[in-house]
């Protein structure tokens, strides 16, 4: 089935990429992205098949431009504490250093968030060799507010393991494509503030509120709405745009807050499906202009092989947010 953005060209096909965190750094627009492979492992609701090992980073002058691909910025082997699976990443600056965030497995196939470090957007990054203590599930995405304070979003629902955690602690009963099913609310993403030095948790996990119009929390049957993984926050006009997939729905919607750590309200959606599974995406302002760099399956027909695109948002007069056409 071709998806709503198959007719695009990837930004690059010498690599299969996925995941798109963008940022622009220094004047340039850098890339986060997973790094797709090949693997024998067939495709499953738990997401096996995404079994990647290394990160590339990507980077070009303005929408359009040449694409430079850094190479490999940071490898499963480097990293201690990694089994496997080294999911989708994003990147923040501070102080003149380069953080890398990324979700994998640790020794117990429970999946934890990481961070490395590097003086230069590109990196290498050397990782911690420790997982961010108190992180887990899936798909960080970094926030840095104009006061300078640094959020990381996560979460990501079945083979993410966010279901996992309703109590606050690792149940394996819920290990799998499962999560709450009726009326009740859906399980909600979640924020942490990041310490000065931008490799730690400063205080609690919090769950983020995502509420319909009359204020009602999203409900667990309702998955054409409900937080599923790929989180990304952004500024726009002193609000805050929540965003995220909604995973077996294969929509990008978003929900709009007053402040960083929710409620956010939810506003309607960013991207029909595309072609592939997943969609997962990032949404950065590039010289007053806004886009979204997202992915589709359109340069294999594999959903674990994977490929980035751009398109151009706009914002209406009352701030809901739309493809350009
Ligand atoms: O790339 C692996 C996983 O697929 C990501 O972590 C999810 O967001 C989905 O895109």
């Amino acid at each position: 089935m071709a998806g709503a953005s198959s007719h695009l060209k990837p930004l690059v096909s010498h690599i299969y990429t996925a995941d798109p965190s963008a940022h622009v750094f220094n004047g340039r627009i850098y890339v986060y992205p997973s790094h797709d492979r090949e693997t024998d492992i067939e495709d499953n609701d738990n997401g096996d098949q995404y079994d990647m090992n290394d990160y590339h980073v990507l980077s070009l002058p303005h929408i359009g431009g040449e694409v430079t691909d850094h190479g490999v910025a940071l490898k499963q082997e480097d990293i201690p504490w990694v089994s496997k699976q080294l999911w989708a990443p994003d990147a923040a600056t501070k102080n003149g250093k380069y953080y890398l965030y990324f979700p994998a497995r640790d020794a117990d196939g429970i999946f934890r968030i990481g961070v490395a470090v590097s003086d230069v957007p590109e990196g290498p990054f050397t990782p911690d060799p420790e997982p961010i203590s108190g992180s887990y599930t899936i798909d960080p995405a970094s926030f840095v507010d104009d006061d300078g304070q640094a959020y990381l979003y996560f979460g990501g629902l079945w083979g993410g393991q966010l279901q996992c955690w309703q109590t606050g602690v690792f149940d394996d009963k819920w290990s799998g494509p499962q999560e709450p099913k009726g009326t009740g609310p859906a399980l909600l993403p979640r924020v942490a503030k990041l310490s000065e030095d931008m490799r730690s948790f400063d205080g609690e996990v919090h769950e983020l509120s995502i509420v319909d119009e009359e204020g009602n929390l999203i409900i667990a049957d309702d998955h054409d709405r409900r937080f599923f993984e790929a989180a990304w926050t952004h500024k726009y006009n002193g609000k805050y745009y929540f965003s995220y997939s909604t995973g077996d729905t294969h929509y990008l919607c978003y929900a709009i807050g007053d402040n960083p750590l929710g409620p956010f309200t939810y506003a309607g959606r960013i991207l029909e499906p595309v072609e592939g599974w997943t969609t997962h995406h990032s949404i950065v302002e590039v010289e007053g202009k806004w886009y979204l760099f997202h992915h589709d399956t359109s340069l294999s027909g594999k959903n674990h092989l994977r490929c980035v695109k751009v398109r151009e948002l706009v914002y209406d007069d009352a701030g809901k947010l739309r493809l350009a056409d």
